[in-house]
């Protein structure tokens, strides 16, 4: 083992009836950034996505295309592969249900619980929505046109059958001691006090079988009953860890998960079916289950019957692929709802990318190209400015790294952004041109200052802006292993004498064309 500390985070795995679009695409940029800052502080990290193939709705969305299911399921999951990795996502793994790894891990945690006396066979009578693949109660239930409906608005349909029960009820007290552990297992907190509230209402046993279609993993030692998709789903998180191999160099490694990055509209299978499974299988429950919020287009629900989904491909085409992540990550406070517009984005791109600091780097580096003979200036002597400025630079990964550490990645990118505008006035009001003919070492040492805080600022910024960050530490000339958190700070300040490369503006304005 490389004994460094380790991290792992997932993405929840995607239904394949639909196609990915932005609110995909954001959950899995989250976990690529947090992923990423991770890596960058010397972690050893997992980062998982993937696709959820089975159940019943997949089974009826590819018959209403007329495919098989496992056609829908290869080629829909491509596509959300092809997503990630278009959106510069650095995952170690992409898993798919369909996959024989995970067979085998679901029959093994099956066994486990059935061992553990956690599951029983016994009829099942009551409501399911296909829709969301959950069973509700009466009393959930909404009436809308006197059609009874889901909470979510889905339809439900009333199901008799024989099914196997997991034992939920038996786990409230474990659950709500889990919501109270010292590090915070469900955030945000207004999350937390959700499923909480949820389950000192009290658990009823949980179906976790079904007979009624068959695109699924067998019940092991009854193929009459299908697993119930959420059991299969959730298993995906200990699958790509290793299990059933509880030995394994990686489940040792990686388990119990960091974080499960979910929407909000999962968060009751993840903060209370999946830890109660876990619990009661003998296995630990994740460390923290992440419920961020809900996207909405120009103020309405995202869905295809609208249709107004915004394709991620699209808008990455338009406004670019950084522009994109960094909108996503700074525009809504994470965990809480958001509205996607296109003048929302356009003013990140333009104010604090653009303004902020693109002309930042462009200016100060374009004068060291033109008036220092495009190399590094040495520095004179500090003045109280440029120390108070260097010192504070040094200390950002501080407040930095304590509010990824509670993804808040919103407040993470504000302290860097505030930086970036007070450097903004440290530069227009140290006024470096002025020193032209009659003072180049003071030019050269706020040049010089201003180039380190970009060094810095960019080392900070490759979670959100890999590509933009790469490049500015590209024309600074510093060396790829030194790009870590490791290497912010005093001890690896620019190097004096080195020759920068001629700056090319690494943040554009946007200007709409017209049409
Ligand atoms: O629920 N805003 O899959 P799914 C923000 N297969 N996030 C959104 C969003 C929006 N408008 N729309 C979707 C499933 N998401 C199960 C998960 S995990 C073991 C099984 C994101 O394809 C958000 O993360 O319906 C949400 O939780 C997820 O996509 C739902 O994806």
């Amino acid at each position: 083992m490389s004994g460094k500390p380790t991290f792992y985070i997932t993405t929840p795995i995607y239904y394949v009836n639909d196609i990915p679009h932005i609110g995909h695409a954001y959950t899995t940029l989250a976990c690529d950034v947090l992923a990423r800052f991770k890596r960058l502080d010397g972690y050893d990290v997992m980062f998982l996505t993937g696709t959820d193939e089975h159940g019943q709705k997949v089974e009826k969305s590819a018959a209403a295309v007329g495919k098989t299911p496992i056609e829908l399921c290869d080629e829909v999951s491509t596509r959300f592969r092809e997503l990630a990795d278009f959106m510069n996502c650095s995952h170690d793994d992409f898993i798919r249900t369909t996959e024989e790894r995970h067979k085998i891990a679901c029959q093994a945690i099956w066994k486990k619980l059935e061992e553990n006396g956690q599951i029983y066979l016994d009829k099942y009578a009551g409501w399911y929505s296909v829709r969301d693949e959950a069973f509700y109660a009466e009393t959930e239930l909404l009436e809308i046109n006197n059609e009874k409906v889901a909470p979510t608005g889905a339809p439900v349909e009333w199901v008799e059958e024989e099914s196997y029960f997991f034992r939920l009820s038996a786990w409230e007290d474990r659950l709500l001691e889990w919501y109270e552990s010292i590090e915070p297992t469900v955030l945000p907190k207004s999350r937390k006090n959700e499923v909480k509230s949820f389950v000192e209402g009290g658990l009823r046993d949980l179906s976790v079988s079904r007979t009624s279609f068959k695109w699924g993993i067998p019940v092991p030692g009854n193929d009459k009953h299908i697993m119930y998709v959420w059991i299969d789903a959730l298993t995906n998180y200990l699958t790509a860890a290793g299990y059933p191999d509880t030995e394994s160099e990686s489940f040792k490694k990686f388990w119990p998960a960091d974080i499960h990055m979910v929407g909000k509209d999962i968060v009751r299978f993840h903060a209370v079916y999946w830890p109660a499974f876990l619990m009661a299988a003998d296995i630990e429950p994740p460390k923290r289950v992440f419920a961020h919020g809900w996207w909405t287009n120009e103020g309405q629900k995202i869905s295809k019957s609208v249709g107004n989904v915004i394709d991620p491909f699209e808008i990455v085409d338009e406004f670019g692929l950084d522009q994109v992540r960094y909108f996503l990550m700074r525009e809504v406070p994470f965990g809480n709802d958001g509205d996607f517009s296109k003048q929302a984005m356009i003013n990140r791109i333009n104010s604090d990318l653009a303004n902020d600091l693109g002309n930042l780097a462009q200016r100060s580096l374009s004068m060291i190209f033109k008036n220092c003979d495009g190399v590094m200036p040495s520095p004179g002597t500090y003045h109280e400015t440029d120390n108070t400025i260097l010192e504070n630079a040094d200390k950002i990964i501080l407040d930095v790294r304590e509010y990824m550490d509670k993804q808040e990645i919103h407040n993470a990118l504000k302290v860097i952004w505030t930086f970036v505008s007070y450097t903004n006035g440290y530069f227009a009001g140290e006024e470096p041109w002025s020193y032209k003919v009659t003072n180049k070492i003071r030019m050269g040492t706020i040049l010089y200052v201003t180039a380190e805080v970009i060094r810095q600022v960019a080392i900070l910024i490759q979670p959100i802006v890999p590509n933009s960050a790469a490049k500015l530490l590209d024309q600074l000339k510093i060396p790829e292993d030194k790009r870590m958190f490791e290497h912010l700070g005093e001890d690896y300040r620019l190097e004096s004498g080195v020759k920068i490369d001629k700056p090319d503006g690494v943040f554009p304005r946007y200007i709409a064309e017209d049409k």
